[in-house]
């Protein structure tokens, strides 16, 4: 017996583990049910490692089934000890609300809230584990896990060296109520999230199994950490990670990130992220054998990552900017969109007085001697906010200070610098 969605996440290579893989199939072939993830609200804003268990619901939702997503306005509260190391210091009731509503706007893009039959739903555990009294909580669910259970449990185990507090401890039974409440309150059936997460779900398979007479008919599945084949860290830039907030990390800087795959990760990712067909996917493939430096997949998986997070908008500026600094065109760009474009450029810091460019470039270093700044200009190898400057006389004032404050300078073809003015 096999069912097509259960083969697509195969292909996709995004079943990991699972709590009883046959059972789960004939579940989703004899009907529709729903299926939750949860995100903890420990920043204002989610990145592209949470997106991977989401977008995974997204494919059951296209499939028929109906997409819960839970926000940790509880747990968040407690602090999940899986894949760390250390005790997490408390965040503050303000700051989870605020990471609360940051981490509801973002899921809000990526769902369709809208379908009648199996539109996604977003749920707060605040809402009923902030009811739960602590006499509750130990009479009725403290007693139904064993405390040697527990221990066993890898994120737990792996702490009893270093020190684990009784509040950590404590998260995965937190979790685990959650599971058996939406699988009484919201007949959800399946829970997904990503591999660090495995023990927090078989402790809610034990809540629902306990506090249930009939046979329950619960299940678990874990989703791979994704890898990059050189062993380096997924999801990471110089910059650090890759956030689906515009604010922190920009459409364009979100862009540049997927163009840059690697030929032996662009694949991978386009099975893991996007929603492409196997067909699209397998001519993209041969793409990177054939003619890998067209980089046509890697266009692509950028393309359609930046679609999906930052909309059509955030592509067209995204690309607006990759081209204009390709060409080395600026004039195209608005101040707004230059300031995003070199974010990432060295800035040097000079004083806001109008001034030569021969003495600007040897100022701010961006020629290594007066002689060399002359033979610059005269050559046309400066460029002033993307106009060539080419008379020695050029005095840089207040018209090329954009915003009254900074001014790209190009030297050469590809070297940017970006000066700014106070
Ligand atoms: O009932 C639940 C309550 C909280 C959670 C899940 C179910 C959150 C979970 N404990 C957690 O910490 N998740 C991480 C987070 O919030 O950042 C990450 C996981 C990752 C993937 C992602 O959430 O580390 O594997 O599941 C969605």
């Amino acid at each position: 017996m096999t069912n097509p969605l259960i083969e697509d996440l195969q292909w996709r290579g995004l079943l990991y583990q699972q709590t009883d893989a046959e059972g789960m199939e004939k579940l989703l072939n004899e009907e529709k049910v729903s299926l939750y993830v949860g995100v903890d609200p420990t920043a204002d804003s989610m990145h592209i490692g949470h997106i991977v268990p989401l977008l995974t619901l997204r494919r059951f939702q296209q499939a028929g089934h109906r997409p819960i997503l839970l926000v940790g306005g509880a747990t968040g509260m407690i602090g999940d000890p899986s894949g760390r190391s250390t005790e997490r210091n408390l965040l503050t009731e303000e700051q989870i609300a605020k990471n609360v509503a940051g981490l509801k706007a973002q899921m809000e893009r990526i769902f369709d809230f809208s379908k009648s039959e199996n539109g996604a739903k977003l749920v707060n555990n605040y809402d009923w584990i902030g009811k739960l009294s602590v006499i509750d909580f130990l009479r009725d669910y403290g007693k139904l896990v064993n405390v040697n259970y527990l221990l066993a449990k890898d994120t737990i185990a792996s702490r009893l060296e270093t020190g684990i507090s009784f509040t950590e401890f404590s998260y995965t039974l937190i979790q685990g109520i959650d599971f058996n409440y939406l699988y009484d309150n919201y007949d959800v059936r399946i829970q997904v999230g990503g591999s660090d997460q495995w023990g927090n779900i078989t402790t809610g398979l034990e809540v629902i199994r306990k506090t249930h007479e009939e046979e329950t008919k619960a299940f678990g599945i874990t989703i791979p950490l994704v890898t990059k084949a050189d062993g380096t860290k997924f999801g990471k830039t110089a910059g650090g990670a890759v956030w689906l907030d515009p604010e922190k990390t920009s459409p364009y800087e979100f862009y540049q990130f997927w163009v840059n795959a690697a030929d032996a990760d662009v694949v991978k990712y386009l099975k893991i992220f996007t929603f492409l067909s196997r067909e699209e996917i397998e001519a993209l493939e041969v793409s990177v054998q054939e003619e890998p430096h067209l980089r046509k997949a890697q266009k692509t998986l950028a393309a359609e990552m930046t679609k999906l997070i930052h909309g059509e908008e955030g592509l067209d500026q995204a690309e607006r900017i990759t081209a204009a600094l390709f060409s080395g065109d600026l004039k195209s760009l608005s101040v707004d969109e230059m300031k995003v474009a070199f974010a990432g450029v060295p800035s040097v810091e000079l004083s806001k007085e109008d001034k030569n460019i021969v003495d600007l470039l040897v100022e701010a270093s961006i020629s290594s001697s007066k002689r060399q700044a002359r033979e610059d200009v005269t050559n046309g190898a400066i460029l002033v906010n993307g106009e060539k400057v080419t008379d020695l006389h050029y005095v840089v004032d207040a018209k090329d200070r954009l915003e009254d404050v900074f001014a790209i300078i190009r030297r050469g073809k590809k070297k940017y610098h970006m000066v700014k003015f106070n």
